[in-house]
C-alpha cells in the first residue's frame, strides 16, 4: 500500500465524520448562515479547537459572499486548501542534521506508543541503510525493556540496557557513549510513559537531557513527543506541558487510526508550532508516514 492510501485509511473515521456531515448538511439546502453553522458544528466535533475552527469558517464565508464557493464540492476544496496551508508550517518529516550519532530522546504519557513508534522510526531507517541503536531507559518495568529487546530481535539491532529499577539517566549515558564507539548513525531513547502533570518525572527527564548532551555536545538532538489521536484536545495540553519543561523539538501522533478527531492537528499548528514528523496509522512495524500537509488534508476531503 502506497503513503497516501495509508494516510488515506487512518483518516477515515475523521473523513467519516467531518466530511459525511458537510455532505450532508449541504445536499439539496442552499448554503446560508445555517448551514455554516452546522458545517462549524462538525469541524469542532473533530477536535479542531475553537480558534482554527474559526479561521477555517472565516475564509469559507468570505469566498462564499464572493461567490466562489457554491456546493459541497466547493467547501471541501476551500477547506482542504486551508488545512494544508494550515499544517504546512509545521511539515518536517525529517528529524537527522548531519550529526552522527544523532540521538532522539522518545518521550509522552503512558501507553501513547512510544516503543512501538520507536520500532517503527528505527525500522525506517534501517531500510535507509543506516545503523540504529535502542537505548532502554524506561527502567519502571521489567516488561518494558523486554518489550523494547523483542522489537529490537526482529529488527537485528541492539539495545543498550540495565536492570529493572535502575536510574533511566545512566541508560541514556551508556547508549550514547556506546551509540559514539559503534559508529551507530541514530540512537533511539525509550523512556517509562509519565503524565506531564508530574513534575518529579519531569525533573527526572531533564537530569536524561543534561547526562546526554555531557556524553556528546548537543544531544539529544531531537527531543521527540509521542501523542495519542484519540486524546483529541487532550493531546493539545500534554504537548503544552512536556513542551515548556522539556523543548520538544518534534511531535509523533499515533493512533490516528482510530479515531474522529485528527482534526486536532490543526491547533498543534496553528498555536504550539512543534513541527510534525510522523503519523502512526496503525499496529504494524510500517504503520508510520512522514507527515507530509498535502497528504493529510488531501487525504482528509478525497
Ligand atoms: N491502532 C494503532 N495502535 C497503535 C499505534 N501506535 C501504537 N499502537 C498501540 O498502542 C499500544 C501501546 O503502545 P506502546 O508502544 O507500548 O506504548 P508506550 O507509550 O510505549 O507505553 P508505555 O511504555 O507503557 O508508556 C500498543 O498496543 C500498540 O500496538 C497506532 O498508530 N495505531
Ligand atoms: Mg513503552
Amino acid at each position: 500500500m502506497g503513503l497516501f492510501e495509508k494516510i488515506k485509511n487512518g483518516l477515515a473515521k475523521t473523513r467519516d465524520q467531518l466530511v459525511t456531515q458537510i455532505e450532508w448538511v449541504i445536499s439539496g439546502k442552499p448554503l446560508d448562515e445555517s448551514a455554516f453553522d452546522e458545517i462549524e458544528e462538525a469541524v469542532i466535533l473533530s477536535d479542531a479547537g475553537i480558534e482554527t475552527t474559526e479561521l477555517l469558517m472565516t475564509s469559507l464565508k468570505e469566498r462564499w459572499k464572493r461567490g466562489q464557493v457554491k456546493t459541497s464540492e466547493d467547501v471541501k476544496k476551500v477547506m482542504s486548501e486551508e488545512i494544508e496551508k494550515m499544517l504546512s508550517d509545521i511539515e518536517a518529516p525529517v528529524m537527522t542534521n548531519g550529526s552522527k550519532p544523532f540521538v532522539v530522546l522518545c518521550i509522552g504519557v503512558n501507553g501513547v506508543g512510544k516503543t512501538t513508534t520507536i520500532a517503527k522510526i528505527a525500522n525506517m531507517y534501517i531500510a535507509a541503510g543506516k545503523k540504529v541503536l535502542l537505548g532502554g531507559c524506561d527502567t519502571f518495568r521489567a516488561a518494558a525493556i523486554e518489550q523494547l529487546q523483542v522489537w529490537a530481535d526482529r529488527l537485528h539491532i541492539d539495545v543498550v540496557k540495565h536492570a529493572e529499577g535502575s536510574d533511566p539517566a545512566a541508560v541514556a549515558f551508556d547508549a550514547t557513549k556506546a551509540a559514539k564507539a559503534r559508529d551507530i548513525d541514530i540512537l533511539i531513547l525509550d523512556t517509562a510513559g509519565r503524565l506531564h502533570t508530574k513534575a518529579n518525572l519531569m525533573e527526572e527527564m531533564k537530569k536524561v537531557k543534561r547526562v546526554v548532551g555531557k556524553e556528546l555536545e548537543g544531544a539529544p538532538h531531537e527531543t521527540l513527543l509521542v501523542v495519542d489521536a484519540t486524546n483529541g484536545q487532550n493531546a493539545i495540553a500534554q504537548a503544552k506541558t512536556f513542551n515548556e519543561a522539556l523543548s520538544v523539538t518534534g511531535i509523533v501522533i499515533t493512533k490516528l487510526d482510530g479515531t474522529a478527531k485528527g482534526g486536532f492537528l490543526l491547533p498543534i499548528a496553528h498555536s504550539l508550532k512543534i513541527p510534525i514528523r510522523f503519523v502512526g496509522v496503525g499496529e504494524k512495524i510500517d504503520d508510520l508516514i512522514p507527515f507530509s500537509a498535502k497528504d493529510f488534508s488531501k487525504a482528509l476531503f478525497e
